[in-house]
């Protein structure tokens, strides 16, 4: 069995847990502009940065981070929007982080997590984010179909996330304007920019459609590589959690 494997049977297990729990706090509910409207071309190539504790590949990145804090100065750099993960078991994240970063930024925040029910999307929603990942490795055709119209019907901007040609076959089928390309197997942790290069080829010119390469990006090099291959975005954690200036970070 696969790490993947591993992390959706503990999300299975907590699915329960979720169900019975009652959120502490009352719903946050900023207007946030559209993810869309955060890509404009003179921008430039969009950050979504993000907020990660710990990783199954990496350990503990920064585990004792302020997630208001952290994304504040994310903001202030001009990120295009806020990631955090809220998966608790592998990654040390929560709702409580979700909804302290949506307290506090108002650029578009997306919930990173592997979501397979819709009560995970119902709860995300509730934390304040207006963004919302599906991990097509995670998913079958079907689920993938009933979660995106689910969470578009609820009002919130989707991130299909794809690994390699059959995935992007998957996602370009459906649909989704944002396609999230992961550098990183999910199943091996092996890391490869290659791959952005190979699948933002397939996905091809989509009028309306945005391309965002995940993972493994740290440099400016490799920022300026994926922007070259045809990434309208880059999506980038542990290298801004470890850095003692993320604002710095970013503006690089
Ligand atoms: C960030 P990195 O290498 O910059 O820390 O990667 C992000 O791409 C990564 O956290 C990620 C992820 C995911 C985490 C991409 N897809 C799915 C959990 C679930």
């Amino acid at each position: 069995t696969t790490i993947l494997d591993e992390i959706l049977e503990e999300k299975k297990r907590r699915l329960q847990t979720l169900r019975d729990e009652i959120p502490a706090s009352p719903a946050i509910r900023h207007p946030r502009p559209r993810l869309a409207e955060m890509f404009s071309n003179e921008n430039g190539l969009a950050v979504i940065a993000e907020v990660k504790r710990a990783s199954p590949s990496k350990g503990l990145i920064n585990g004792g981070v302020n997630p208001a804090e952290q994304a504040a100065a994310y903001e202030r750099a001009g990120a295009a929007c806020i990631s955090v993960l809220t998966e608790e078991a592998f990654f040390k994240g929560s709702y409580e982080d979700l909804a302290a970063v949506a307290e506090t930024v108002r650029i578009p925040v997306l919930c990173k997590d592997f979501v397979i029910d819709e009560l995970q999307i119902d709860r995300a929603l509730q934390a304040g984010a207006s963004v919302i990942l599906l991990i097509a490795a995670a998913l079958t055709d079907g689920r993938l179909e009933e979660l995106y119209r689910y969470a578009a019907q609820a009002g919130l901007d989707v991130l299909v996330e794809v690994h390699n040609a059959e995935e992007m076959d998957r996602a370009l089928q459906l649909g989704a304007p944002f396609i999230g390309i992961n550098n990183r197997d999910l199943k091996t942790f092996g890391v490869n920019l290659g791959r952005t290069e190979e699948l933002a080829a397939q996905a091809g010119n989509r009028p309306g459609g945005y391309l965002i390469s995940e993972s493994g990006i740290s440099v400016p090099e490799q920022a300026a590589r994926a922007a070259k291959a045809g990434a309208d975005g880059i999506l980038v954690g542990e290298a801004l959690m470890k850095s003692g200036d993320p604002e710095e970070a970013i503006r690089a």
